[in-house]
């Protein structure tokens, strides 16, 4: 646990490299002198430099360094135990009226926010340094690519920033001195790492995001969920671009013929296991590449939606990951990670529940306490996290550094979802998908603070992400359709429909190559579908099930079955959703509401 770490005392060259640029030097300064650190440590993202940090982490004991043979350069981080997951109920948007915040965000007050942030920020870096990490988000050459800035007082969050963004030098040369440059700015203080004095907060009209009181990824890497997907959806808006909660994938036939698609699942949902699709036998010549695991920055060209991965690294799940689950996730995980809140088995191994192989006869779990099979409590916490370079990723899509991005044929929305919801189906257009995704729900996960495995609606996975009014945000999406003249054709998956008895009735993983070709081909126009009331639905006969062993017909039949009650039951879900907005839903969602209804009478 970081909570007390002291100030470190780099060697001259390291950490003193200051920009050139006056509007950051100022703004440095001016949070310095609130926040009152030892001192101020610039980075520029050397390998010099991320040696050193690594090794004062280590010093320190925020980083324990696991065995060198079985995981070289990969190091162990144990958060508070009070703190492991994102905390909605301490996200705010801080738009000036409560209105463009709209009814899915916390909204208090820009200056109201300010103000008690301030008062908590004053001294609280005393003691301490101060890192200033520079930093970019896209590849160098998109034009959607934006530069952070973070200013922080955990050393993990330096060196997970390395891993998860362009981080550096290469940010300030972008800079460079212009003053009147864009560029966001992102405070992140531990403080005690206490829940009562935690918040993460944004600011859209200032560019600005400040987060205290935690030191979990999802709330501190200010990159990831802050900057790339709140105030990045706040700034789509405005540029009339799109920044969306999906991995991005390439699936390339034996042909050659190469596709890509975009996918929404809500948090911990298998977003990096689908990116990282390894097609079953069957599918032998077929090639699944990940562009990115959780973020899409989409914007319109040509009149076709083209996508980057403004991220560098992932921060994944670790719970469940397997070479029987995601071998190229475990591929890209057995070397210059940081693992966090994951067990320590007694030869400095990392171990989690779902690992292969027999569970260690003895460990220490992610509080730091013995840990035995026999033991009540989980090893790993089900939120524990990797947090590695993309380029570990064994199948890194080539055009993943490409800053016009990737042409994307199919847009996915998906949940975990027991009942109701087809293994997959399509929308009848546009309007139509933007309804589907606005619907969406899943069951909760332990991703965020909270009840797991309760449904709730979270339209476009973006519930927790969108910063500002979801109405402005469904209206957004309405708008972008009209732009593309040759728009991406949009589907929902459920890999996880249950059987009357509870049991799973689709393998998921790999097998959902059948559902990913399927998608394909409807992008294409050569596959067979029933048009029902929720949509195109493939038959059994329009997917490839061929040496598909352990599902049964009468499994793909439930699978692929539209329950007219379930489905009137679902609408009404959606009704309530809708009406829980208060009226910020556009005309145009109301009007497919009406349209599903009528169907399904
Ligand atoms: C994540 C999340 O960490 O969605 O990606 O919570
Ligand atoms: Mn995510």
């Amino acid at each position: 646990m970081e909570k007390l770490a002291p100030a470190i005392a780099p060697p001259p060259g390291i950490g003193d490299r200051r920009p050139r640029h006056k509007t950051v030097l100022d703004w440095v300064q001016s949070v310095a002198q609130l926040t009152q650190p030892e001192n101020i440590f610039w980075c520029d993202g050397s390998e010099q430099e991320n040696d050193f940090l690594l090794g004062e982490a280590r010093r320190l004991n925020v980083l324990i360094k696991l065995n060198e043979r079985k995981l070289p350069r990969s190091y162990l981080h144990r958060s508070n135990p009070n703190d492991v997951a994102r905390v909605e109920q301490f996200t705010f948007i801080c738009t000036p009226t409560k209105e463009e915040a709209g009814p899915t965000n916390n909204w208090i007050a820009p200056a109201e926010m300010y103000q008690k942030l301030h008062r908590l920020l004053k001294g609280a870096m005393r003691g301490r340094t101060m890192f200033v990490v520079p930093y970019i988000m896209g590849p160098p050459d998109s034009p959607l690519t934006k530069v952070g800035l973070e200013l922080t007082d955990s050393i993990y969050v330096a060196l997970s920033m390395r891993i998860m963004t362009r981080m550096g030098k290469i940010a300030l040369e972008r800079l460079g001195d212009d003053t009147r440059a864009e560029w966001n700015r992102g405070v992140h203080s531990l403080l005690d790492v206490n829940p009562e004095r935690r918040f993460i907060a944004h600011f859209p009209q200032d560019n600005a995001i400040i987060s205290v009181g935690s030191g979990y990824g999802g709330n501190v890497l200010l990159s990831k969920k802050c900057l790339a997907l709140r105030i990045g959806s706040y700034l789509a808006r405005k540029q009339g671009w799109m920044a969306e909660h999906m991995l991005i994938l390439g699936v390339e036939s034996p042909e050659g013929e190469k596709h890509y698609v975009a996918a929404a699942f809500p948090s911990a949902c298998g977003k990096t296991n689908f990116a990282m699709l390894i097609p079953p036998s069957h599918f032998a010549g077929w090639r699944v590449t990940t562009v990115g695991d959780d973020i899409a920055w989409m914007q319109i060209r040509d009149g076709k939606l083209w996508a980057v991965n403004p991220e560098n690294g992932y921060f994944g799940v670790v719970p469940g990951t397997s070479y029987k689950s995601n071998p190229n996730a475990m591929r890209s995980i057995e070397h210059d990670t940081i693992y966090t809140n994951v067990a320590l088995t007694d030869d400095g191994d990392a171990w989690w529940e779902g690992k292969d192989g027999a569970p260690p006869a003895h460990a220490i779990d992610w509080r730091g306490n013995d840990w035995t099979p026999a033991s009540k409590e989980k090893a790993a916490h089900p939120n524990s996290r990797f947090a590695t370079p993309m380029r570990n990723n064994p199948v890194l899509d080539s055009h993943v550094e490409d800053g016009a991005g990737v042409p994307i044929s199919a847009i996915i929305f998906g949940g975990r979802r027991s009942d109701t919801m087809p293994l997959v189906f399509q929308a009848f257009d546009w309007d139509h998908g933007v309804y589907v995704g606005a619907t969406m729900a899943s069951e909760t996960t332990a991703a965020a603070t909270g009840a797991v495995g309760r449904v709730r609606r979270d339209p476009m996975a973006m519930l927790p992400f969108c910063g500002y009014n979801i109405g402005d945000y469904f209206r957004h999406w309405l708008e972008m359709g009209k732009r593309l003249t040759s728009p991406p054709l949009i589907f929902h998956v459920n890999w996880f429909r249950k059987s009357p008895e509870g049991q799973f009735l689709w393998p998921g993983f790999g097998e959902n190559m059948r559902v990913l070709k399927w998608i394909i081909d409807r992008s294409e126009n050569r596959a067979g579908a029933s048009e029902t009331a929720i949509g195109y639905v493939p038959q059994a006969r329009d997917l490839d099930l061929n040496e598909l062993p352990g599902v049964s017909t009468e499994q793909i039949v439930i699978l692929l079955s539209v329950n007219a009650d379930e489905w009137r039951n679902e609408l009404a879900g959606h009704g309530e959703f809708f009406d829980s907005l208060g009226g910020v839903v556009p005309e145009e969602l109301q009007k497919q509401r009406q349209k599903l209804a009528e169907r399904l009478s």
